[in-house]
């Protein structure tokens, strides 16, 4: 397999409006970011990925672009970010900026023009079609609930947005449109950024017989109606070409709709696409035919299933990374660990899976102090459009409100966008003035203060973790083989290359489990594990315990 410095990096997710306010508006801005760029490289990041900080109306929070070309206001202006690359750059690490390019908002000047009238020259930006039947186009419905079409009165035609009506999609088989895509890449990569994270990248071709959907099914929707149009591929490659093969960069598609089967013609090392994805399988495993806010049981055993087969399916030809959590979904501790009694110990379990699969490993801002979903008791304290669009479907549908904040505390964007803690003071020592989104009352708890002077703590583990991974590439590229698949508590594999070979142990349970036949001590080495003292071989897992081991022959 050819190596390279993407497969080996680890990137470090901003949510930036969360991360840390420099001037006490209560949101975080680049200034915020360089304060902390320390703490990151301490860490042993490589990679930082910026949630979106272009100008924008914030109806998505910055998913929602209005000028390419600019910073948004609260977050700072060009010299800030400027000084910020040139930050990352000094400490040996790298950016990733987000690229969000199959809509734009509805205050981008394009689609400013394109309302106007039928003939404006950019009306061609955009997906623009008459009614049917006294209704939209056809039965599409958007990610955040309701009809993926609006009305525009003024030409008496509606519009395409697959996201909310401020986020209106663009329309690619025109070829301007195309063009100034490279031109806004072009921009930003002569300034240095070393890559682009790719938003909803398989959505940008759109299926343009505009057919019905089965809208009662919404992962089967983005699958065959969304996703994968019939020309992704022509138009990645052409950006491809025009632009990204001339710098040495790394991007990231992020891939609802791209089945495993699909993969490799994004990824493929010959497709000359993108170098990797960011893929749902296991995002999505708890989603019912509704979504998010219509949550289904999984077992443990397709939980790791998802890891093997992406793993095969995906081989030596492409290249896939490895997330837990991100800005959309729930925290990693509280989503497949416990956030309880034992926080501390799935965190680091949770650490030890995500840094040891085959994959460009993805940390999100604050699990590594084990960070955990957020108690909303109210509908007013949240500030997720998708949250919001849903509460409201789910009361005029005579829902009722206490179930449905019930699911958002699992399920719900907005736990994850709580400011990051960094002390035990008001606020979190996020902002001196007041958060723009409630603040996680655990942050006496959990902070990052009290995680830098614990030598035990989750972000210590981490760091350990992280330069592991470092030394031995083995982690990086050695094949990955799942043991023991059925069975319902241990998440074991192995990761072997012709220098070396690991065993992974992850007990996903507070009982303990018994490892006869699974370890020989004899020849099994422990490099690193989540309980203190356990140097010696014991026969058995604690609760939560996590073991990587080396093996030798
Ligand atoms: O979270 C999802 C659905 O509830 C995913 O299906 C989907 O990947 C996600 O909504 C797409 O995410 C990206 O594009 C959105 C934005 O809101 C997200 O924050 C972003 O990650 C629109 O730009
Ligand atoms: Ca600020």
């Amino acid at each position: 397999m050819t190596h390279t410095w993407w497969k080996e990096s680890v990137i470090y997710q901003i949510y930036p409006r969360s991360f840390k306010d420099s001037n006490g508006d209560g949101i975080g801005d680049l200034q915020g970011i360089i304060e902390k760029l320390d703490y990151l490289s301490n860490l042993g990041v490589d990679v930082l990925w910026l949630s979106p900080v272009y100008k924008s109306p914030n109806d998505d929070n910055g998913y929602d672009i209005s000028d390419y070309y600019n910073i948004m206001k609260e977050y700072g202006d060009m010299n800030d970010f400027d000084q910020l690359l040139k930050g990352i750059h000094q400490r040996g690490m790298r950016m990733l900026m987000d690229l969000v390019v199959n809509h734009t908002s509805d205050e981008h000047q394009w689609f400013e023009e394109s309302r106007k009238s039928k003939d404006n020259p950019y009306r061609d930006f955009y997906f623009w079609k008459p009614g049917k039947n006294g209704g939209p186009p056809n039965n599409w419905k958007s990610f955040f609930g309701g009809s993926a079409w609006e009305y525009d009165e003024t030409t008496d035609e509606y519009y395409l947005h697959l996201f909310t009506k401020k986020q209106p999609d663009l329309n690619w088989e025109n070829e301007k449109v195309r063009a100034e895509v490279h031109k806004i890449l072009k921009f930003w990569l002569d300034k240095g950024v070393d890559g682009f994270r790719m938003d909803v990248i398989p959505c940008i071709s759109k299926r343009l017989e505009f057919e019905d959907g089965d809208i009662s099914d919404f992962g089967k929707l983005i699958q065959e109606r969304y996703s994968n149009g019939p020309r992704v591929h022509e138009f990645l490659q052409e950006m491809n070409k025009a632009v990204l093969s001339n710098y040495d960069i790394m991007t990231v598609g992020e891939g609802p709709g791209i089945t495993k089967e699909l993969a490799n013609l994004y990824v493929g090392k010959d497709r000359g696409e993108l170098d990797m994805i960011f893929h749902f399988g296991h995002m999505f495993l708890d989603h019912g035919k509704g979504g998010r806010f219509d949550p289904l049981d999984f077992s443990f055993q397709e939980f790791k299933k998802v890891f093997a087969e992406w793993d095969q399916s995906i081989g030596e030809e492409g290249w896939i990374n490895i997330f837990l959590d991100n800005h959309d979904f729930p925290r990693m501790v509280s989503r497949w660990g416990t956030d309880g009694k034992y926080r501390v110990k799935s965190s680091k379990l949770l650490a030890m899976l995500l840094l040891t699969m085959r994959g460009t490993p993805c940390i999100y801002q604050g699990s590594e102090i084990g960070m955990t979903n957020v108690e909303f008791n109210n509908i007013r304290d949240c500030r997720d459009i998708e949250t919001l669009n849903a509460y409201k479907e789910h009361i005029e549908k005579g829902g009722d409100s206490e179930a449905f904040m019930k699911v958002h505390h699992t399920h719900g964007r907005d736990n994850v966008r709580t400011p990051i803690h960094w002390d035990g003071t008001d606020q979190a020592g996020f902002t001196t003035g007041k958060s723009w989104i409630k603040v996680n009352p655990n942050y006496q708890q959990i902070n990052i203060e009290k995680a830098l002077n614990n030598s035990h703590s989750i972000y210590y583990f981490f760091q350990e973790m992280l330069a592991l991974r470092k030394t031995h590439k083995t982690l990086v590229y050695g094949d990955f083989k799942l043991l023991k698949a059925s069975d319902k508590q241990l998440f074991a594999y192995t990761r072997k290359d012709s220098e070396n070979q690991f065993l992974v142990l992850l007990n996903f349970s507070e009982e303990r489990y018994g490892l006869d036949g699974i370890v020989d001590p004899e020849k099994a080495e422990i490099i690193i594990a989540n309980y203190v003292g356990c140097e010696e071989f014991e026969n058995e897992l604690r609760g939560w315990e996590a073991r990587l081991y080396e093996l030798n022959a």
